[in-house]
């Protein structure tokens, strides 16, 4: 008896969740800086494109520098919904990586980073 309801609960349980998962929540499809490109600097244009709209108000990208402190960066308003923009200004030559989370119209919430390099001054 107890087997026969538990067995239920959790067949209702993966019903339940298959299809919310399958919805499409904000998957990264294209950045600049793409993942581990070299970029001039000192400033750096920032656009993450997702395959889907986003609640810009509560996403947040994060900027961490080569000595590991981090920043949040403005994002600034664009017509495209599905488009987060920002720029970083006055980055030195090293290592540094974007950090972003954002909250699709679902509901969900997805995170990811993209390291990238600031190219040194020619
Ligand atoms: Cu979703």
């Amino acid at each position: 008896m107890f087997r026969t309801a538990l067995l239920a609960f959790v067949t209702a349980l993966l019903f339940g969740l298959t299809p919310d998962t399958a919805e499409a929540h904000a998957i990264i499809i294209a950045s600049s800086p793409a993942p581990k490109a070299v970029v001039p600097g000192p400033d750096v244009a920032v656009k993450l494109d997702f395959n889907s709209r986003i609640d810009k108000p509560r996403s947040i990208i994060e900027l961490i520098g080569p000595d590991a402190t981090s920043q949040h960066l403005p994002i600034s308003d664009t017509s495209d919904a599905g488009t987060l923009a920002t720029e970083a200004k006055g980055l030195a030559p090293g290592a540094w990586r974007l950090r972003w989370q954002v909250l699709s119209v679902d509901g969900h919430i997805t995170r990811g980073d993209i390291p990238f390099t600031v190219a040194p001054a020619p």
